[in-house]
């Protein structure tokens, strides 16, 4: 028997998946967990343990510290950078493929679904290998070297920060759009691997069941949108994902 095999798909949710005209999926950090990325609000590990990530994901915190912040997402890039998409990632790349529509929209920042092979992913709070300078919004992909951490801009002299939407800033409105509207307009919606605490992610959910779609959660643990689901598949995304395409196959 396969890991798989163990989880329980209602019959129902296939049903609605052969069904469905226009599927939307939210993921957020658990989806990457079982490729070893540490989620958002896991407790760090080494030498970050001490630092509270949502006091360092903010303007205020580089302000005060760039180099500190600079330093946490160099940490952060090489973590990522090492590892692979996993069977959840995969499992997404073979859902698109067999769905009329298929809408991604991640609030992650490590690349793994674009690595996997989704296409036309929705990036709602940026992309941690990607550099841009603090004033400008310039997005640098290189730089001269220099000892100075962070380095600065080469366009303008600003400070360089990682390309990722930090508490208190604007996500970036095209793809917010593209979300709302997948939101408003899908059957199925499924939110995967988040914590749902973070706005406005955490609304799409909500305005798919406003406008009739059926929501569906994939979590080991309970979240505040648990009870708005009409299914909540308890479990790792690695391993109930791809138990539910094998629900589709046969
Ligand atoms: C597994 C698993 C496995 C484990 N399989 N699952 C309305 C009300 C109140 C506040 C606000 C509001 N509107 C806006 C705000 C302010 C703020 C906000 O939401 N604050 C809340 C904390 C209260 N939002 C913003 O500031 C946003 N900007 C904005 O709205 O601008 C306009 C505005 C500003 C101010 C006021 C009003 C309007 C910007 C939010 C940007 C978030 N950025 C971050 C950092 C990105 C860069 C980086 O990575 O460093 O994005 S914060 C962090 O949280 C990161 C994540 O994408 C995001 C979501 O976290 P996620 O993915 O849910 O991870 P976790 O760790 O929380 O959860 C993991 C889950 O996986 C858990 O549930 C596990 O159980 C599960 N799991 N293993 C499946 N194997």
């Amino acid at each position: 028997m396969t890991a798989s095999t163990e989880i329980e798909i209602p019959d129902l949710l296939v049903q609605n998946l052969r069904a469905a005209n226009h599927v939307a999926v939210l993921t957020g950090a658990g989806i990457s967990a079982e490729s070893g990325v540490p989620t958002f609000r896991e407790a760090q590990t080494g030498l970050w343990a001490q630092y509270d990530p949502q006091e360092l994901a903010t303007p205020q915190a580089f302000r005060r510290n760039p180099k500190l912040v600079w330093e946490w997402y160099a940490w952060r890039r090489e973590l990522v950078g090492r590892a692979t998409p996993n069977p959840g990632h995969a499992a997404l790349v073979e859902l698109a493929a067999v769905v009329p529509k298929f809408t991604l929209i991640t609030q992650n920042v490590d690349g793994l679904h674009q690595r996997a092979g989704s296409e036309n992913v929705v990036c709602l709070h940026g992309n941690i290998a990607e550099t841009k300078c603090y004033d400008h919004n310039h997005l640098v992909p290189h730089w001269p070297e220099s000892d100075r951490v962070p380095p600065i801009c080469p366009i303008c002299g600003s400070l360089l920060r990682p390309n990722v939407v930090w508490f208190g800033e604007n996500l970036p409105v095209a793809a917010l759009n593209t979300a709302v509207a997948a939101a408003e307009s899908c059957d199925l919606f499924f939110t995967i691997g988040t914590s749902a605490l973070v706005q406005p992610a955490a609304s799409l959910p909500l305005r798919a069941a406003e406008r009739g779609a059926t929501v569906v959660e994939v979590n080991p643990q309970p979240t505040p949108l648990t009870r708005f689901a009409d299914f909540a598949l308890t479990g790792p995304a690695g391993q109930v994902l791809p138990a539910l395409l094998d629900r589709l196959r046969v």
